[in-house]
């Protein structure tokens, strides 16, 4: 279906609808499918993502390129597309759309991307595994996720469960500040660190009630001011990992991207392939759970949101 404020984006017939019945949306996005993790496992998660969403009342758009489309909501073939391609799929930030578009590339978006995409289609919500952010050793390779720069510009919160330590929490935090990107924990006062609970890290504001979170969010936007939010919503203990056998498997797999002279956007794909096999899957494991858990708060703050 075409859509009047952007020519180039497509909905599903599951999103159109839902647009018309002025049902909540949550975007979810495809990066995490093409290069987050391995096939068939991404398709799977993918799905049940979609399904927790629907669960929670709100309705789920998967978003990715194709066609030279930027499509809300995909089919199940669409994102079994983009799950067998994987790797080969280009990764796409904010600064390759256009380019993806006009070569009718198959696109899988990040954060940043995702969230551009979400804020055309008037969606304000958006669940995902983690976010992008300083790499370590990124005050010298100036290595930052464009991520953390749309998040200061682009109206649209984000759920995660924190921040891998395959990057720098604590600069990551600080550039969110300096750039007045909330962050707010879901029922916790400390910054989740993606496979445990624990970073040692304040988050800004605890918050417990996805209604208040839903307002606070709300009067952000009503009162004009840009850009978005951090949700950070801790995994579940009983899907945590321990904190030593995870951090051993991320020192490992920076030491051999170092040693390989892995940059770029190559990096973020190499680090989670890597600690997913160092730690002979258990990770992707984990990872799963908690984006489960992120989608089904996700629908509940937009849910909420919809009824303000
Ligand atoms: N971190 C994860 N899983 C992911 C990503 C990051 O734990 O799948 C993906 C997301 O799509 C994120 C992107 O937006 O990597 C960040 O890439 P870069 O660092 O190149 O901006
Ligand atoms: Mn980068």
């Amino acid at each position: 279906m075409k859509n009047k404020r952007s020519p180039y984006l497509s909905y599903s017939p599951e999103v159109a609808d839902a647009i018309a019945k002025k049902l909540p949306l949550v975007a979810l996005e495809s990066t995490i499918i093409a290069h987050g993790m391995p096939y068939p496992k991404n398709v799977e998660t993918a799905l049940s993502v979609e399904q927790i969403v629907r669960k929670t009342g709100a309705i789920p758009a998967t978003i990715a390129l194709i066609d030279g489309r930027l499509k809300v909501g995909l089919t199940e073939s669409e994102i079994d597309l983009i799950g067998r391609e994987g790797q080969k799929v280009t990764k796409c930030s904010r600064r390759d759309l256009p380019f993806i578009l006009q070569q009718k590339k198959t696109g899988a978006t990040t954060v940043a991307a995702t969230m551009i995409v979400a804020a055309m289609a008037e969606i304000r919500f958006f669940a995902t595994g983690g976010i992008g952010g300083v790499h370590r050793g990124g005050a010298d390779s100036m290595d930052v996720s464009a991520d953390l720069q749309e998040l200061a510009q682009t109206p649209v919160a984000v759920i995660s469960a924190g921040v891998k330590s395959i990057l720098d929490l604590e600069r990551t935090l600080e550039y969110l500040e300096t750039h007045g990107v909330p962050v707010i924990g879901f029922d916790t006062e400390e910054f989740p660190a993606f496979y445990t609970r624990q970073s040692g890290l304040s988050v800004d504001y605890k918050i417990s009630d996805p209604a208040q979170l839903a307002e606070a969010l709300h009067i952000k936007w009503a009162i004009g001011m840009k850009g978005g939010a951090l949700i950070a919503n801790p995994i579940p203990e009983i899907h945590s990992m321990e904190k030593a056998a995870i951090d051993q498997a991320i020192e490992a797999a920076l030491q051999e991207a170092a040693e390989k002279n892995i940059r770029g956007k190559a990096i973020t794909p190499f680090l989670l392939a890597k600690v997913e096999q160092l730690t002979k899957g258990s990770s992707l494991k984990s990872n799963i759970q908690l984006v489960y858990n992120n989608a089904r708060l996700a629908g509940e703050l937009a849910v909420a949101y919809s009824q303000l």
